[in-house]
């Protein structure tokens, strides 16, 4: 096995930790002894063994001389667990490659103390697969003043979440909705704007393989605080949290029902000022499912930093209801392309993962 095989493992070995570890980081680490891998560990719960420490034990004596390959720097500070530049240091290993130098400055240094300590250390080897592993990691560090905010939209070929009459259900098949729920998991809050909310009463619960830590917390956005009390977001809000972001107009009668019936309410003057209040009770990361009007003003505000695209296998003509809504004409040559991350199979239907340029 090669390192770049040995990274291309520990990123798939990290992805274990989605829905356990936030706010932490997602990370794997793979042992390798000349080419044969020998131990191999990830970060499997919030506060538990860190993926090098893990990997480390696994290699036990093997360690010895041994290379670690590790999605990120390995930490140099004592918090919840020791630093793994102590466990690489007293397994003997020789070389570490790292993708991610770590941006959180309490832990970082890693580099550095290994390297004063005779050991040969790289990093950003598949450094962009890791970036966009950690999407949420890396946000919550840089950027303290709002969520991280993946859209999602299953749509139509011809870019339509719901048919004339508002149907979705269901567009996308099993497989999808299966990938959907474990996506959720990883998110520490699920949004949709009033219209879905009253048109498709969802639940925004996570009811799939993957139990999160913490189950997402539920958010409408709603400028006008027309939220129906009928509606499952609001019966069940005593059991999981729900929020409602309302303009600050929106009718005192209304929001004092609301909260009356355990819903959270708080008031923005606009979209960048409702996201700062999500930001500021929490939320690190936003997965918004929709519909296309909040989409189009995320989108319109340069608001959104990862589109979850899924496209499912038939049409529902220029009645349906549009993907995004109130997107301003751009020029083609003024309007940035936006990366894939990731392209695949879901059953029938087919997931693009796209990254703002
Ligand atoms: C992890 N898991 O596998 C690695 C991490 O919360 P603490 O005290 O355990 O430390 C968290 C920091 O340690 C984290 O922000 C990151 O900088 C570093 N490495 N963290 O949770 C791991 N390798
Ligand atoms: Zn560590």
């Amino acid at each position: 096995m090669t390192e770049r095989e040995a990274m291309a493992r520990a990123l798939a070995l990290a992805w274990r930790g989605w829905g356990r570890v936030q706010p932490n980081p997602l990370v794997g680490a793979v042992v390798l002894q000349g080419d044969q891998l020998v131990g191999e560990g990830w970060h499997a719960e919030h506060g538990g063994s860190h993926a090098e420490a893990a990997a480390l034990a696994a290699a036990g004596e093997q360690a010895r001389g041994a290379t670690v390959v590790c999605t990120l720097e390995p930490c140099d500070h004592h918090g919840k667990q020791p630093p793994c530049t102590g466990a690489v240091r007293a397994a003997g290993v020789r070389r570490v490659v790292a993708a991610l130098h770590d941006p959180n400055p309490i832990a970082a240094g890693g580099a550095e103390r290994l390297r004063a300590a005779g050991i040969d250390v790289e990093l950003g080897l598949l450094a962009d697969e890791a970036r966009a592993q950690n999407a949420i990691f890396l946000h919550q560090q840089r950027d303290r003043s709002r969520p991280y905010v993946a859209l999602k939209l299953a749509t139509s070929i011809d870019g339509r979440i719901a048919d004339a009459n508002g149907h979705s259900r269901w567009l996308s098949g099993q497989p999808a909705r299966d990938f959907v729920q474990w996506l959720r998991a990883g998110f520490d809050a699920v949004a949709v704007g009033g219209v879905t909310a009253r048109a498709d009463d969802p639940s925004l619960t996570v009811r799939g393989a993957l139990q999160p830590r913490v189950p997402p917390r539920r958010v409408v956005f709603a400028a006008d605080a027309d939220v129906p009390l009928s509606l499952r977001l609001v019966r069940t809000a005593r059991d999981t949290s729900t929020l409602v972001i309302a303009g600050t107009s929106a009718g005192e009668n209304q929001v004092a029902a609301l909260e009356a019936a355990g819903v959270g309410v708080i008031r923005a003057a606009s979209l960048i000022d409702a996201l700062a209040a999500a930001r500021h009770t929490g939320i690190v990361s936003l997965l918004v499912e929709g519909g296309g009007r909040l989409a189009g003003a995320l989108l319109a505000a340069g608001l959104v930093d990862r589109y979850y695209w899924v496209q499912t296998p038939l049409w529902l003509g220029k009645s349906g209801v549009r993907a995004v809504a109130g997107l301003p004409a751009v020029p083609l040559a003024d309007t940035a392309r936006w990366r894939v991350t990731d392209r695949r199979a879901l059953g029938e239907d087919t997931l693009l993962v796209l990254d703002r340029g």
